[in-house]
């Protein structure tokens, strides 16, 4: 458990906590029910990164803006349940950072190919903010791109790899972040792309 240095206090990093070896079939299972698809924005372009959700609330995105959604748009069904084994890990990484009893109710998982990336945002469409999220990554590395509270400049960058957990909460909880474009390469596991679980208190 380490604090980075480019970000800033209440952001931690867990190196290799996971792994997408350990992961991938359950990332399989919950791609089956809830597939990965492109949501539009509000300003009527697809998301760059293909998304899909677990638990009992899921992050969506359309021409009428954001929202959070117990029933999944392209499916009308329920999103699949968190994995029993990623929720643990979530719960796990939450208390190393001192976030005693972490119950997530929404786990995003974003896939981005190869060029691919976020752009500058932050995370405010959650019910409650004295939770953290926990950001687990999988497959190629990347570099993330921390503001904090003034999205001014270029943010710093925080190099991630397969396996590192992100716990970001408390006075980082509402810090603009974005993904830069994934550089080209192969993962043993995820092939040609990054996968991003985002676990959130939303409800
Ligand atoms: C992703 N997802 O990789 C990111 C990971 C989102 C989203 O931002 O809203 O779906 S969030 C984790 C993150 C990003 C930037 C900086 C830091 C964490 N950080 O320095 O803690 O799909
Ligand atoms: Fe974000």
């Amino acid at each position: 458990l380490l604090q980075p240095e480019a970000v800033q206090p209440e952001v931690w990093l867990l190196p290799q906590f996971t792994s997408a070896a350990a992961l991938w079939a359950d990332l399989c299972a919950v791609a089956a029910v809830a597939p990965f698809r492109h949501m539009m924005t509000r300003m009527g372009h697809p998301v760059a990164a293909a998304m899909t959700n677990c638990g009992a609330l899921g992050w969506t995105s359309s021409a009428r803006g954001y929202a959070y959604r117990t029933v999944d748009p392209e499916t009308g069904r329920p999103w699949p349940p968190i994995p029993a084994a990623w929720l643990a890990l979530a719960r796990e990484a939450a208390a190393l950072a001192g976030y005693a009893d972490y119950v997530p109710d929404a786990c995003l998982v974003n896939r981005y190919a190869v060029g691919v990336g976020m752009g500058r945002h932050n995370d405010d469409s959650e019910q409650d903010f004295s939770q953290p999220i926990v950001s687990v990554l999988l497959g190629l590395p990347t570099r993330f791109a921390w503001w904090g509270d003034r999205p001014e400049g270029r943010g710093r960058d925080l190099p991630v790899q397969d396996g590192d957990v992100l716990v970001w909460g408390r006075s980082a909880r509402l810090g603009f972040h974005a993904v830069r474009p994934v550089p080209p390469g192969r993962h043993p596991v995820c092939g040609e792309f990054r996968f991003n679980l985002t676990f959130r208190k939303a409800g």
